[in-house]
């Protein structure tokens, strides 16, 4: 028997506050769908994060029910399993509700076998095929689900979804995961999601496949992931003939890496737009990366509001900055040689190390005023209460802070 399946994963359906970027995961999962229809693939599988989070707002879910119709108007089934993004311990997913109105069908689901608890197998029409998944995790719990899970025995065609990361895979990365033998064995295909990149190979006797995310959620993602895609497998007599890779992404990524050491802030940001007037920046997503030590000033004089309003003005849909390696002579990055006992004890000598830097009025208590403020904004929400009732909390604590150590009337 032949037939064909899209495999996806990593939609982030939402993700990015940024409404251009946002607007983007929902058209690259648009075109994939579109896709899938005039390719006819006989199923979809969504191999965990088809939202940014549990409960997605009412525009993306609308946009996600308007998508999924779409497919089963064609007579094309899809399977999905939660990923940790949208994943919930209580089931409060809108995966529940999509499922509910019979648009999709959430794989991950176990059934007890005479008192084992197994994974449900889900067969498609017509077709000598098997599927099984089980859900991601948001961490830590995976190698004991893992163990506890077992496979039901199915026949024809076998694939199994999961939304996890397998060691093999990490390039010496140090997430956390779980090796391919973990894997219960003897499926034909491992549809796997999670891990942000692309790569198909057999480990321990399993081919195993992430197709990498639908859309890119971060600054890394866009400058190392050549594009955005999904796979079509097709599948001949039972075997595996081919696993296309099938790109959503449409978009330029412009990149611009500037070292900034010796430099004013101002002569940052002349090289920066000096770089970017001789690239075609239509449509494009503009990357700047800056590292290195300015002469003079501080970061925020590079007054990135003007390459902003640069690159929009020659048509860029988004402007995203990496500066986590650019400082100032007057506040250098520390180093030390020692190792600390706690967190606290680190910052402490961080902050002994840079004392005396800024010219305050409080110059003169400079350590207790930093050790009080660090102690009064290091307030945890806990469980039971509200977002509103935390924030009050928090400045409270905070007033209380300046009028204690500063001696500041608030009234
Ligand atoms: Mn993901």
């Amino acid at each position: 028997m032949n037939f064909k399946f899209a495999h996806i994963a990593d939609c982030h359906l939402g993700s990015w506050r940024l409404e251009s970027l946002k607007q983007l995961s929902l058209k690259h999962f648009e075109r994939a769908v579109n896709e899938c229809v005039n390719r006819k693939v006989d199923f979809v599988i969504i191999a965990g994060d088809l939202f940014d989070t549990a409960l997605p707002s009412v525009e993306v879910l609308k946009f996600a029910a308007k998508q999924f119709r779409l497919l089963r108007e064609n007579n094309i089934p899809v399977f999905v399993i939660p990923g940790s993004h949208d994943y919930s311990p209580t089931n409060k997913t809108m995966i529940s509700v999509l499922e509910q109105a019979g648009l999709l069908t959430n794989l991950a689901k176990v059934v007890s076998q005479e008192g084992v608890q197994v994974l449900k197998p889900f067969t498609v029409k017509h077709l000598n095929v098997c599927l099984q998944g089980v859900p991601g995790r948001s961490s830590g719990l995976e190698t004991e689900f893992f163990t506890v899970l077992k496979p039901s025995p199915c026949q024809g065609f076998k694939i199994f979804v999961f939304h996890t990361s397998i060691t093999e895979f990490l390039q010496g990365k140090a997430f956390e995961s779980i090796p391919a033998s973990m894997l219960p064995e003897g499926f034909n295909y491992y549809a796997a999601g999670h891990l942000h990149l692309k790569s198909v190979k057999t480990v321990d006797g399993r081919l195993i496949a992430y197709p990498g995310p639908l859309t890119s959620t971060s600054f890394d993602e866009f400058s190392s992931l050549e594009n955005n895609s999904f796979y079509i497998v097709t599948v001949n007599n039972g075997t595996i003939s081919s696993i296309e890779q099938v790109v959503v992404s449409e978009n330029p990524v412009v990149s611009i890496h500037v070292n900034a050491d010796n430099l004013s802030p101002s002569q940052v940001r002349n090289k920066v737009l000096q770089e970017l007037q001789v690239k075609n920046l239509e449509n494009s997503v503009v990357l700047l990366k800056i590292e290195g030590v300015l002469s003079s000033g501080t970061v925020s004089d590079i007054e990135f509001s003007k390459i902003h309003s640069f690159v929009t003005s020659k048509g860029a849909i988004a402007f995203l900055k990496n500066i986590s390696k650019l400082s100032t002579k007057s506040f250098e990055q520390s180093s030390f040689e020692q190792e600390f006992q706690s967190v606290e004890e680190l910052e402490l000598n961080i902050v002994k190390q840079h004392l005396g830097q800024f010219k305050t009025w409080f110059s003169d208590k400079e350590l207790s005023v930093v050790k009080a403020l660090t102690t009064a904004l290091n307030i945890e929400k806990s469980d039971e209460e509200s977002r509103t009732g935390y924030e009050e909390r928090v400045s409270a604590e905070f007033e209380n802070f300046l009028q204690k150590e500063l001696n500041l009337d608030l009234e």
